[in-house]
């Protein structure tokens, strides 16, 4: 057998040294933004969801609940065995920036999946973009060294510098579990905790069979979020407290095991953000169990005065909401569970308010804890002050899903799909135009009630080439969408979504 190589060695170390501390301090920024996975969990995450689905099913049979901490050993032994190909190769630092840029790949689609907007996808990118200069500077350092190791010196000098390194990379991973400590201990509450909830099934007929439609029930992890959190706050249930307050005839102060305490209601409601673009993704529906908002007021006895509750989380966000919305019929909720489960870190836990018909930014306050009694002329809330309107109730609209862009339906019967909302009114009907001709009715699935989304489809004919899709819908009152474009701000848009796109011709 050959002896190994020294030389082939030290080249591998120079890599590998930068490969785990580029890993390292990926992970340690992570945790310290308190994210929910680091780039590495991202990357296992991609790798699942561009498997075939056959392929993850066989692995998950095979290993069971090891498939995560497996598939993360193997993302880790892969970057390690890239970053030592680097020591090799005389633009290896590149080979860094591409793990890098893998990294960054997969927690830009794993922000993708939870919809987000705005700041969030910039944030995410902080742990692989920082970690690659680290990595690279690294790399740097250690390939000079070994370059200057042509005597004893020399070579103690370089050796002295990877430990220095490997004890950098070590630092940072144990900075790393501890910054990471307080999100775990509340992701293990959280997966302890037992509530009595149902699981909220999705109504027969809710959800039309369209590839590319839906899911009509849109599970936590790729629920959109939206908020100002730059890193999520981490609440112990056993540490929540809520205060009801101000004009109110007795202050009342909940536990979360109060709260468990109260009658509990469940209901199904859509959740739309007031920037939701036309045709944009920045709506969810689930299924929501809490306590009526209405009868914890009621308890506190609100005085005739107050037209508004001034709503705070426990990172100081605040919104106004009007009185009349938290006291109506409707199941306004002062909620800890969402599609059956407690609500995920990012969405609020342990409490959230959902009001079903007004856009969040007025109305569903996650990591609630503060419900102040008073009147719209004495406050200010987050976004009001800056320029977003008082008042925020969700404007009908509708969405064209299918076909995508990206899809190249075959000439003939081509299915149309998507979905619209009315919440508090109740979709009547919806209607395409397709290229410029006649409205067409199209066929609406089932609803549970006029506070969700619903789906849509229609059959047409078109012939090859390019087609452009027109939709509108129609409330239960009669009221049409508008087509007048306007933007988000103050008040949310309106206008129709309309869907370009490209038939093929089905012969050749
Ligand atoms: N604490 C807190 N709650 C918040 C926000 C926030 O920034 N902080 N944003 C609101 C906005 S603008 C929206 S649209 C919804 C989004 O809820 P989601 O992230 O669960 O989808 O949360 C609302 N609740
Ligand atoms: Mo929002």
């Amino acid at each position: 057998m050959k002896k190994p190589d020294p030389d082939a060695f030290s080249r591998a170390l120079v890599g590998v040294s930068a490969g785990m501390v580029m890993m390292a301090v990926a992970e340690a920024l992570a945790a310290l933004l308190r994210f929910r996975v680091g780039p590495l969990g991202a990357v296992a995450e991609l790798i699942r969801d561009l498997a075939p689905s056959d392929a993850v099913k066989g692995f998950i049979s095979l290993v069971g609940a090891w498939d995560k901490p497996l598939l993360i050993a193997a993302v880790v032994l892969g970057a390690l065995a890239v970053s030592a190909s680097a020591g090799f190769l005389r633009w290896g630092a590149l080979v860094l920036v591409g793990l890098g840029g893998v990294g960054s790949w997969a927690v830009l689609a794993e922000a993708g999946r939870a919809g987000e907007s705005g700041t969030a996808p910039l944030a995410s990118l902080v742990p692989p973009v920082v970690a690659s200069a680290v990595g690279v500077a690294c790399f740097q350092l250690l390939r000079e060294a070994r370059a200057d190791a042509v005597d004893r010196a020399g070579r103690r000098r370089f050796l002295r510098i990877a430990a220095l390194v490997g004890l950098g990379a070590g630092a940072a991973a144990l900075g790393g579990r501890w910054w990471g400590r307080a999100r775990r201990s509340v992701e293990e509450v959280r997966a302890r905790l037992r509530l009595d909830v149902s699981a909220g099934r999705v109504p027969a007929g809710a959800e039309l069979d369209v590839e590319g439609l839906g899911p009509w029930r849109v599970p936590g992890d790729r629920f959109y979020r939206i908020d100002t959190a730059f890193s999520v706050p981490l609440i112990d249930p056993d540490d929540w407290e809520l205060r009801i307050h101000g004009m109110v005839d007795r202050t009342l102060t909940l536990s979360f095991e109060d709260l468990l305490a109260r009658e509990r209601t469940e209901a199904w409601a859509t959740l739309a953000c007031v920037s939701n673009e036309v045709g944009g993704n920045l709506i969810g529906n689930a299924w929501w169990s809490g306590t009526r908002v209405a009868d914890l007021l009621a308890e506190a006895g609100v005085d005739p005065d107050a037209d508004a509750v001034l709503q705070t989380s426990s990172d100081g966000w605040t919104c106004g909401t009007p009185i009349e919305a938290l006291t109506d019929e409707r199941d306004a909720l002062v909620a800890y569970a969402m599609n059956g489960e407690p609500l995920p870190i990012e969405h609020g836990f342990p409490v959230r308010m959902i009001v079903p018909g007004l856009y969040g930014y007025v109305s569903a306050t996650k990591w609630v804890v503060d419900l102040e009694v008073t009147r719209f002329a004495d406050i200010e809330a987050y976004w009001t002050r800056r320029g977003w309107s008082e008042r925020g109730p969700i404007k009908t609209q509708s969405r064209v899903l299918v076909p995508s862009s990206r899809d190249t339906p075959g000439a003939g019967e081509v299915v149309i799909a998507g979905d619209a909302w009315a919440q508090r009114t109740g979709i009547d009907g919806v209607e395409i135009q397709v290229d410029g001709g006649d409205w067409l009715r199209c066929d609406l699935a089932q609803v549970p009630n006029r506070d969700t989304w619903v789906q849509w489809s229609r059959a047409v004919h078109l012939a090859a080439g390019d087609h452009v899709v027109v939709v509108r819908a129609t409330d239960r009152t009669g009221q049409t969408q508008t087509s007048t474009r306007v933007g988000v701000v103050p008040d949310g848009a309106t206008g129709w979504d309309e869907a370009r796109f490209t038939v093929r011709s089905r012969e050749a």
